[in-house]
């Protein structure tokens, strides 16, 4: 069923009390020429994140997916991830926690007790489809830990509910927010990666990429206008475009 939302943001919101995975099925949307609906659900039950991992989703996050049409080059549509990290970033913020951005796509907030320096409270799945050098769809997916109780999640996570020490948010005005802040964002690369920078956890930190072929080691100094690290390794800058980033200290 369409929930009416109120939006200041073209976005159409189908509900979900439980799904297998909000991605899944704003894949099928976009498949069937979808544009700029919004799946949403209360639980998921094969909630997925990136590399065929596993997403806990249990009852009281914020799970969902949105179907974009981007007027982008497939190289290019890291910006899209970038506009909603910033966009996540900005609507917890107003929730009074002091998330950050852990590229390329995580939200953290910061615990010196944690393993890796925070604890993980979002993450971003963006999947998409195209040919011959053109976007036919991107989905982003937004998993954010809102109302979820912390021992109900893998350990080095973190929810705003335990952030808040039990004090739930709103979680329609939570995803209200992170929406027209997404849709603001999502045509205005320069806004979209200056807000990223804003709150970015990744800049200035040494950090380990892991790509599929190789390892590479140096200190985090930019992110491009396409939303890539760049990387000092001490002898050369990289640019990394994608990959698994820790931080090292
Ligand atoms: C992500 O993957 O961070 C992307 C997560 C995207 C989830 C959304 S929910 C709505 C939409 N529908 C879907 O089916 N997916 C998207 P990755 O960077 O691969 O991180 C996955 C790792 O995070 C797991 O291996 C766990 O270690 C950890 N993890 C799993 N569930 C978590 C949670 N709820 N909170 C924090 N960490 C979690």
């Amino acid at each position: 069923p369409a929930v009416e939302y109120g939006l200041d943001a073209p976005f159409e919101i189908e509900y979900h009390n439980s799904i297998p995975s909000t991605n899944d099925r704003a894949r099928a949307l976009a498949a069937e020429g979808a544009e700029d609906d919004v799946v949403l659900a209360d639980e998921q039950t094969g909630g997925r994140g990136r590399l065929d991992r596993a997403w806990s989703s249990p009852t009281g996050g914020v799970w969902l997916s949105v179907v974009c049409r981007p007027a982008l080059a497939p190289s290019r549509v890291s910006l899209l991830t970038v506009a909603a990290s910033a966009a996540a970033c900005g609507a917890v913020r107003e929730t009074g926690i002091d998330a950050r951005i852990k590229w390329p796509n995580d939200l953290l907030v910061p615990d010196p007790d944690a393993a890796r320096g925070g604890r993980k409270l979002a993450g971003l799945l963006t999947e998409m489809e195209g040919e011959a050098g053109k976007v036919s769809w991107v989905v982003l997916g937004l998993g954010l830990n809102a109302n979820v109780a912390p021992d109900d999640l893998p350990p080095d996570a973190t929810s705003l509910l335990g952030e808040r020490d039990g004090d739930p948010v709103d979680r329609r005005v939570l995803t209200q927010r992170f929406l027209e802040r997404f849709d603001a964002l999502r045509t205005d690369p320069d806004a979209a990666r200056d807000a990223w920078r804003e709150h970015a956890a990744t800049l200035g930190q040494r950090v380990r990429v892991t790509l599929p072929s190789e390892t590479i080691v140096g200190d985090a100094v930019d992110v491009t206008d396409v939303g890539a690290l760049v990387v000092d390794t001490g002898s050369e800058r990289r640019v990394v475009h994608a990959g698994d980033c820790e931080h090292l200290r």
